[in-house]
């Protein structure tokens, strides 16, 4: 993969996974398989979300007062809202936005929800398009105009440590999550001057791509009583007073599609974790001119097999050469490929390949397939988060000096660690000297020494990289 953003762009339509010429930029089309990739990951994220928090849905649209309410947040999203200002021919007295982001739409309601300290935690998540007029250069999946797969969670608090809790109880969340995926992260709180417009503070899941820039793909914020005040969030404690809540949100988007498809792809395409598959095993029979029938046969009953055991299968009978369809299956990143022949089949044998390593397994069909299947699909999974992992951590180097650092980033990019005072004036002058962002900072890790940039007493170990 010389050329990652190359590379990217043509598997997104090779795959068939976004069609990006949809006439407005920054707006793309999911297509059939790009879909259920979709489709997987989300159920998978909300498995996990529904066991604490409640699903709803909020109107896209927001009056342009509510979301004038929160002043500082709506100053980090003046130049990213979309207007809607005419009803038909009609000019609107009141302007709407189209959301960016849902706490301007949903914290009037919590103002009406919210009563009494026995209302509270309460949990909220929807998953909705969100539409941000980013300037930044646009890519699909990556930087979009529509966030399409805007997966919000909203919770409300009668305490700051339980809000901090749930800070905490969120990061489990993501965690989870993307090691379900295989995708490895670095979590950082975000300098002050880089956190969620309105929050106290925010803390961020950075991956590294394959060209050296790290992609922010979660957030969880720590929104202290600012919207609370704002809102007019208030609950009765149990002493009969009336006391402004405290709040969180956490939010992920299409960025998780992009990192699977980038973290785990190869020259030859897609590599995707079974658990989102489209198609976790495709059965390719081996056909010559004698003995098809009894070939086509015992891959169906394989099929069966599979699929009573919860596999999604796919037996591909075309009349098409067998070279033509691993090729096929092998760029959209099928897991695994079961491959049967006359002669296999006369010796009760199959060959099994595993998309992650290449590796061709032999098995006897005498044995229990679902039993080996099963085992090789959760070697598939952790190799794939194993080799991530690795491949991430390497990526990671620590240097004394921002000389270094900014040698360092130019030549072999990834996410150089550094010893920080945590001040924003020097915080920013790294940034301008090395030409990198800084991604935040990690306080439990004790540090000792000085700034490496300001030699003033260092107080944090710091993480700075090119980013998206
Ligand atoms: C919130 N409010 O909004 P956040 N294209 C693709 N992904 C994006 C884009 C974009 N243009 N902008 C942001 N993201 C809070 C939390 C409700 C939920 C992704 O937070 O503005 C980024 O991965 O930080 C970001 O971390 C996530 O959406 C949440 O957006």
């Amino acid at each position: 993969m010389t050329d990652f953003s190359e590379w990217f762009h043509n598997i997104l339509e090779e795959a068939e996974i976004i069609d990006s010429r949809y006439p407005i930029k920054g707006m793309h089309v999911w297509l059939p398989n790009g879909f259920k990739i979709r489709k997987n990951t989300l159920n998978i994220l909300k498995d996990i979300l529904d066991k604490e928090h409640d699903e709803v849905l909020f109107p896209l649209l927001i009056p342009e007062d509510e979301l004038a309410k929160e002043a500082i947040h709506v100053k980090g999203f003046e130049e990213e809202v979309y207007w809607i200002t005419h009803g038909g021919l009609t000019e609107l007295n009141k302007k709407m936005a189209l959301r960016p982001t849902s706490e301007t739409a949903m914290y009037p309601m919590f103002s009406l929800w919210v009563r009494s300290h026995t209302d509270l935690p309460m949990k909220f998540y929807q998953v909705v398009n969100t539409f941000r007029y980013e300037t930044k250069h646009t890519r699909p999946l990556i930087r979009v105009r529509e966030i399409t797969t805007f997966k919000e969670a909203h919770t409300v608090h009668s305490s700051r440590e339980d809000a901090e809790k749930q800070v905490e109880d969120a990061i489990k969340i993501y965690k989870e999550f993307f090691d379900i995926l295989g995708i490895p992260y670095l979590i950082t709180k975000r300098p002050v001057w880089d956190k969620f417009p309105g929050a106290d503070y925010t803390m961020a899941f950075d991956t590294l791509l394959p060209d050296g820039k790290t992609l922010q793909i979660g957030t969880v914020h720590n929104l202290g009583q600012t919207f609370a005040k704002t809102f007019e969030i208030t609950f009765e404690t149990p002493e009969g007073e009336h006391e402004y809540a405290y709040q969180t949100c956490y939010g992920l988007s299409d960025r998780v599609i992009a990192s699977v498809i980038g973290i785990h792809g190869d020259d030859s395409g897609l590599c995707l974790p079974p658990e989102v598959s489209p198609y976790q095993i495709v059965i390719v029979p081996i056909i010559f001119k004698k003995g098809g029938e009894e070939v086509i046969a015992a891959c169906s009953e394989i099929q069966s097999k599979l699929k009573d055991a919860g596999f999604r299968v796919h037996l591909d009978d075309r009349d098409l050469r067998a070279g033509k369809k691993f090729y096929d299956w092998e760029m959209r990143g099928v897991p695994l490929r079961v491959e049967l022949g006359p002669r296999d089949l006369s010796n009760n044998n199959a060959v099994l390949l595993r998309r992650d390593t290449m590796e061709k397994v032999n098995i006897s069909l005498a044995d229990d397939i679902v039993e080996q299947v099963n085992n090789l699909m959760s070697d598939i999974s952790l190799n794939m988060r194993e080799k991530a992992l690795k491949k991430m951590n390497e990526e990671i180097r620590e240097v004394s000096t921002i000389e270094d650092a900014k040698e360092s980033i130019e030549s072999e990019k990834g996410i150089i660690s550094f010893a920080w005072c945590g001040e924003e004036a020097c915080g920013k002058e790294i940034e301008e000297k090395a030409n990198v962002d800084i991604l935040g900072i990690q306080e439990e890790d004790e540090i000792s020494g000085k700034c490496f940039h300001c030699g003033s007493e260092a107080k944090f170990k710091a993480f700075m990289a090119k980013t998206y």
